[in-house]
């Protein structure tokens, strides 16, 4: 009988890698990242803890001079705007710059095939979805330019949360990705960004003094935040969340500095209505700028509906056009 019981209780003890493994399982409970093969433990870790990620050398050159190569082209007018947000520097507005020396942002081109490239690069969106999960829209995406001579508070971007502009939620479902085109680097306007800051909430952001580009909002009065500098190559890539609050300094030599990047929202992300919220601004402002565009009856929810494309997986509520926020 005792030896049965000895034998029986040896049987039911788990050995050392169950234990770890089952160790591992109760006390590591993951907010802003999913199970899945293509981020190692280390790398969940580090997100889960810093709200960013940095991945060197991740997306190939040849991808990104096509995306330069089609900037270019934006820029020299070659190609129909209509779909598209141009942004101009607007230290540089009333001087003869022009072209890549004059625009300094192109938003909005989920359905340029060329742009899209990046979009939808697979290692990319391999990333993001450990991030966010199977299901991928692409809500937002940006060609960031910063030409030689602007002033300096015109080319710096002042500290500010990416979900500050986003009527979607909730925020662990959503990822930027942003892409160095070229070498970046504190002369040029590398990013910086408050590591952790995504553990907070989202701040009211305004128009910091000496700041003219448009809808360049920032959150005032953090200057004493521990910022860190993230230089990178060509090729780099860093992925955070929205709360993160980040910004980039300001192009200080003669050459440009150009990144790429887009966000990337789960599929069944929801719309909030942010009228009256710490986002009325936003909202007001970007409402304007579609009734200049002519589209005077659209609404905030709608507008990032329709630029929106999905990536990966299945339609969800983000693309859902019978709500009525
Ligand atoms: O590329 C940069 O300089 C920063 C861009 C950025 O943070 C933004 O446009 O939200």
């Amino acid at each position: 009988m005792c030896n049965f019981i000895h034998c029986m209780s040896r049987l039911l003890q788990p050995n050392k890698s169950v234990l770890i493994l089952l160790n591992k399982m109760s006390t590591k409970k993951y907010k802003y990242t999913k199970d899945n093969v293509y981020l190692t433990d280390e790398q969940r870790d580090f997100y889960e803890e810093n709200g960013y990620i940095v991945f060197r050398n991740l997306v190939d050159f040849d991808l990104l001079d096509e995306c330069k190569n089609r900037f270019l082209e934006y820029c020299d007018g070659k190609v129909n705007t209509v779909h598209m947000t141009i942004m101009r520097d607007m230290s540089l507005k009333h001087t003869d710059a022009k072209g890549e020396f004059l625009i300094n942002k192109i938003q909005d081109f989920n359905y340029d095939d060329a742009l899209f490239k990046y979009v939808a690069f697979k290692p990319m969106v391999d990333i993001v979805q450990s991030i966010i999960g199977s299901n991928i829209t692409s809500a937002h995406t940006m060609l960031i330019n910063k030409p030689p001579n602007s002033k300096e508070d015109t080319s710096r971007h002042p500290l500010h949360q990416d979900l500050h502009y986003f009527p979607f939620r909730p925020a662990e479902l959503i990822v930027a990705s942003w892409t160095a085109m070229e070498k970046v680097d504190e002369k040029n306007g590398c990013l910086f960004l408050v590591p952790g800051s995504h553990k907070g909430t989202l701040l009211k952001h305004e128009y910091p003094p000496n700041v003219t580009n448009v809808a360049y909002h920032g959150v005032l009065g953090l200057e004493h935040l521990p910022t860190v500098n993230l230089p990178m190559e060509k090729g780099d890539t860093v992925f955070f969340h929205p709360l993160v609050l980040h910004g980039s300094g300001p192009n200080l030599t003669k050459g440009f500095r150009k990144a790429i990047s887009a966000h990337y929202a789960n599929t069944n992300c929801y719309f909030v209505n942010v009228t009256g919220t710490l986002q009325d601004n936003v909202e007001k402002e970007i409402l304007k700028m579609a009734k200049s565009k002519g589209y005077p009856n659209v609404t905030f929810d709608m507008i990032w509906k329709v630029k929106s494309r999905i990536v990966r997986g299945e339609p969800g509520k983000f693309q859902n056009f019978d709500s009525q926020l």
